[in-house]
């Protein structure tokens, strides 16, 4: 350890950190705009400039580690006038059309200009003098370069969290902008659509593409039924963007706000990822007869989870050879979709060109995946819209929604049953673990040898984490299983899934069954959820999903009485016709 003074305070700090670090753990804010928790330092803004006692020049607290017995101010009258023309000169090249940005309210350069009172235009304007395109093209986001203020977070983003380096610096000197490869639009690049640099980017210059208007449109429609489904880390997200503390749980003030807008029914996406378990449960056990008594060599193995459109978009780009060890399994967005207008449609004898599927998703990705044109199998569009957590809050505010007020409500049925296996699908590791409940379950017969059935060694926010569950005593059918080490691994973030695949590809991973998310904590730090994200944040609401499957009744998803159902009245059994028609698909890249 080592001491410092901050404005005259002393303060123990441990050697290494920086400045902006002992400032924050003392309690003493000092602005910042392309530093970011997730990533590496960049330095290159300069707002968080501070002055260090003895030294000429200002420094960037952010980039400066502290010394035995620096004296540091952060709030000297060179401090606050030196912060305040770079605020200034920030503004200068930005757009600053404040009224008309969809990020107004939460873009934190606004946010430092409201703080510092900038009143006056003594630099020269120079963002209108620019010509800027607005690139529009892609389904997911909307990159705005004229509001871009160059602190290059989404670079560092898609290069240190995703590994996917679409978005990259080019030029010198003023014609330095953020871009892509040959300028290309963000749609005919590697962009994923995960939207990390979207819920990186300080200000407006990359935002989702909102399809607000859309879905009030088809709510208003007399002649339109309105389904909505909501996704796993939504119910952790949205208190959050309402104004409550990260990690509040509100399932039933979501349900009753979804209501209070107007949707004829309120489903759950969680149902579909009980039946995704069902389905991709039975096609690993398919694989591993194949494997194991069959002795296919095509087989291929580790068979891969297929939920997330983020990492869908990764492999296609990336290791494209490795396509067919995804599982066949749409996500359960998409297999909700195409249920709502076949057994949804004929349950409550609507028509399905009536019937109009919203969803309501933590990741921007997800408008990309049900824009694809596999996602058609219903005969229609199977999900219509897809809204971000923040789109929904938007919604709710201009709705005159007292968020705070809402009793809880329940669930619509059908397709609003859930088990806390469904809702574990929004952080990462759920998938599997929720795999794991279910397939030992029909091979043994019994539960996982877990207490509390929870598979503590899947949890965390390792970057790459795994387990093995050794299968004894299996039931008759499946006794080419006895004794068998059942071996998984889970990875988050695609710079995390590159260091699987790329074991995979060196024949070094012994795995049976990997489960990657594109995001950094899985969906609930999906890049449609509050800004900002943090790993505090992150593992907030990591601790919220695990807790709203402690408290549910049914934790298995082979046990959710509405799965049941379906399977009686409509699939039939899992990975039958209905459901390879419906429920799967091949992603040819
Ligand atoms: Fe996800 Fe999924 S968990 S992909 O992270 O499999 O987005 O929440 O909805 O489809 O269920 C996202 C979350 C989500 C799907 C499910």
């Amino acid at each position: 350890k080592i001491n410092i003074t901050i404005n005259g305070m002393p303060v123990e700090v441990e050697q290494g950190k920086t400045i902006l670090e002992a400032a924050d753990q003392s309690g003493v804010i000092i602005p910042s705009l392309c530093y970011h928790k997730d990533l590496c330092v960049a330095g290159n803004c300069r707002v968080c400039v501070v002055e260090v006692v003895g030294q000429k020049r200002l420094s960037a607290a952010c980039a400066t580690p502290c010394e035995e017995g620096m004296e540091i101010r952060t709030n000297s009258l060179n401090v606050r006038n030196s912060r305040k023309h770079i605020i200034e000169l920030l503004l200068s090249e930005h757009n600053a059309d404040c009224t008309r940005c969809y990020k107004n309210g939460n873009c934190e350069l606004q946010n430092l200009a409201s703080e510092y009172k900038i009143m006056s235009q003594d630099f020269i304007p120079l963002a209108p003098q620019k010509k800027y395109t607005i690139d529009m093209f892609s389904p997911s986001i909307i990159k705005d370069n004229s509001k871009c203020i160059r602190c290059q977070r989404c670079v560092r983003t898609c290069a240190e969290l995703q590994g996917v380096n679409a978005l990259t610096v080019a030029f010198k000197g003023d014609e330095m902008k953020i871009t892509t490869f040959f300028e290309k639009a963000m749609n005919d690049v590697v962009c994923t659509n995960c939207g990390q640099c979207i819920n990186h980017c300080p200000t407006g210059a990359l935002v989702e593409r909102n399809y607000i208007e859309e879905v009030w449109e088809a709510i208003a429609n007399p002649n339109l039924h309105v389904v909505v489904q909501t996704a796993p880390a939504v119910r952790v997200g949205l208190g959050e963007e309402l104004g409550m503390q990260p990690g509040t749980r509100v399932t039933g003030k979501m349900v009753a706000a979804l209501k209070r807008l107007g949707f004829d029914s309120v489903l759950d996406t969680d149902f579909t990822a009980d039946l995704t378990i069902i389905e991709e449960g039975h096609e690993l056990l398919s694989r591993l007869k194949k494997a194991l008594v069959d002795k296919d060599k095509s087989v291929k193995l580790p068979m891969a989870t297929s939920c997330s459109p983020g990492w869908i978009k990764y492999i296609e780009h990336m290791y494209p050879e490795y396509l067919e060890n995804l599982s066949t399994c749409k996500s359960p967005q998409q297999m909700f979709g195409a249920l709502v207008k076949t057994y949804y449609a004929k349950a409550r004898k609507l028509s399905p060109d009536k019937i109009i599927s919203v969803s309501i998703m933590p990741c921007t990705a997800k408008k990309f995946e049900a824009n694809r044109p596999e996602m058609h199998d219903s005969g229609y569009r199977d999900v219509d819209y897809v809204l971000t957590t923040r789109e929904l809050a938007i919604m709710i505010k201009q709705a005159g929604i007292d968020f705070y007020k809402l009793e809880d409500a329940k669930f619509d049925r059908l397709m609003g049953e859930s088990s806390g296996a469904g809702v574990i699908f929004g952080a990462t590791g759920g998938v599997m673990e929720a795999a794991l409940r279910t397939v030992y379950a029909v091979v043994t017969g019994r539960d996982v040898p877990f207490e509390n059935l929870d598979i503590t060694p899947v949890r965390g926010m390792e970057g790459v984490r795994e387990a093995s569950i050794k299968i004894e005593n299996p039931q008759p059918e499946w006794a080419f299983l006895d004794g068998v080490e059942l071996r998984c691994a889970v990875a988050h973030g695609l710079v995390n899934a590159k260091k699987v695949m790329d074991d995979v590809a060196a024949g070094k991973s012994n795995f049976h069954f990997i489960e990657i998310m594109a995001c950094p904590g899985g969906c609930l730090g999906g890049g449609g959820q509050p800004i900002p994200t943090s790993p505090e944040i992150r593992q907030k609401r990591a601790e919220a999903i695990y807790a709203e499957d402690a408290g549910m009744p049914i934790r298995k998803s082979h046990e959710n009485p509405e799965i049941l159902k379906i399977y009686e009245d409509f699939l039939i059994k899992p990975l039958g016709e209905k459901s390879h028609h419906l429920l799967h698909t091949h992603y040819v890249g």
